[in-house]
């Protein structure tokens, strides 16, 4: 085992479980940023500690933000890390639309932040960056599938905009300092951890909710864009590969497979053994200004440099969130039958 220390700035969100998870079994001390809230953000790493309990105490966390450089900078000097992964971020595109400014605090702004205190480590200790950059930075143009590390950059959200600007940051942090940064293009990747509002998990987590007579409808936006959807645990280990290279570098992430999030619905309904034209409402507030149509990645520089490839396809992916939030509508439907007889 490997006596390593990562630094994971959004530590509480869905990569950052799978990817603690990989450390850990790694033999990594993995130190996390997380950030003070109302309500509790740490329940997918609590579930990680009680999953994992005798790697539980080499995981550290620290109060933080991507947008107070002073904070990051201290933490980073006194954890002296050998590998920094900047998952932080306000990572919901249609979010961004709404907090445009915000968006560009943390994603970009926050990105810089954790370079510059990467730069000022590695004066003193060598400091290995991964950057988690995105598909969205491509935009989806007509004429550009499948897109690779060559195709141009036509961001159509402000938070795509944002992620260009860290891509950017990090590329130049490279060649003008000679940090050990890289970017990682990640192509939609899902779980059962992933965010309740992005698309693939609103979908299992209603219509396993459906299923269990607790949900009559299901309000959806553009059911035709199409997505490059992975499963998040093999994405973290290209994360990881990365940063073990000779030589950093940029890699695009992703199977190579499109869907549409009709087929996405589909999929998830008809496992189920329901019709979803019965349930699903298009609702206006679900569209996005600009939309990015058809993202579906060429990652054969990845799976010739870094060995990587996907493992989990996509069927296997809809079992997956379909087997896991079925278990949690059914819970709910027992626990709503048993406060309803004690009353
Ligand atoms: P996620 O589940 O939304 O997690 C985002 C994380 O960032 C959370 O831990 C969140 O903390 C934290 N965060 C947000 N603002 C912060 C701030 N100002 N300071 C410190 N932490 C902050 O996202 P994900 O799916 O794991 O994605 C990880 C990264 O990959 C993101 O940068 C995303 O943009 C990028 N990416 C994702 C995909 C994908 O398909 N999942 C594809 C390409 C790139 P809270 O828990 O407190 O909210
Ligand atoms: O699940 P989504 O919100 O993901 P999106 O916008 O592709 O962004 C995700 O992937 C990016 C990588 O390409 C990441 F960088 C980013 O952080 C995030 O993880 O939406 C997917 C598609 C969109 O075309 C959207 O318009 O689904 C469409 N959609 C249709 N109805 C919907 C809905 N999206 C959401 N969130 N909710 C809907 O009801």
């Amino acid at each position: 085992m490997v006596q390593r220390t990562a630094l994971i700035t959004g530590i509480t969100g869905q990569d950052g479980y799978y990817l603690t998870r990989l450390l850990l079994e790694k033999g990594y001390t993995v130190h996390g940023i997380v950030r003070r809230a109302s309500t509790m953000n740490r329940t997918r790493i609590d579930q990680l500690k009680l999953e994992m309990p005798d790697a539980a105490a080499r995981v550290i966390l620290h109060y933080g933000d991507l947008t107070d450089a002073a904070s990051l900078h201290r933490l980073v000097d006194e954890i002296a890390p050998d590998e920094i992964y900047n998952l932080a971020a306000q990572s919901h595109v249609r979010v961004s639309f709404d907090t445009p400014l915000y968006t560009q605090q943390v994603n970009a702004d926050g990105a810089l932040n954790v370079l510059e205190s990467a730069r000022v480590l590695n004066n003193r200790k060598p400091v290995r960056v991964y950057q988690a950059s995105t598909s969205e930075m491509f935009g989806g143009m007509p004429g550009t599938v499948p897109q690779s590390e060559a195709t141009p950059f036509h961001p159509r959200s402000p938070y795509g905009c944002a992620k260009v600007a860290a891509f950017y940051y990090t590329v130049h942090y490279r060649e003008s300092c000679g940090l050990f940064a890289c970017n990682g293009i990640l192509f939609n990747h899902e779980s059962p951890m992933r965010g309740e509002t992005f698309v693939t998990r609103k979908i299992t987590l209603a219509a396993t909710r459906i299923k269990m007579g607790l949900q009559s409808t299901l309000r959806m936006g553009n059911l035709k864009a199409e997505r490059d959807w992975g499963f998040a645990g093999d994405y973290v280990e290209a994360m990881w590969r990365m940063l073990q290279q000779p030589q950093p570098d940029d890699f695009v992430i992703s199977t190579g497979q499109m869907h549409s999030v009709e087929e996405f619905l589909v999929a998830v309904f008809t496992r189920l053994e329901l019709d979803w034209r019965e349930y699903v409402q298009i609702d206006p507030q679900y569209f996005r200004a600009t939309e990015v149509e058809q993202l579906c990645g060429d990652s054969r520089k990845a799976r010739e440099l870094l060995g990587w490839q996907p493992r989990t396809s996509f069927t296997q992916l809809v079992d997956l969130m379909v087997a896991h939030d079925l278990r949690l509508a059914k819970q709910e439907r027992d626990l709503a039958g048993l406060a309803s007889r004690s009353v």
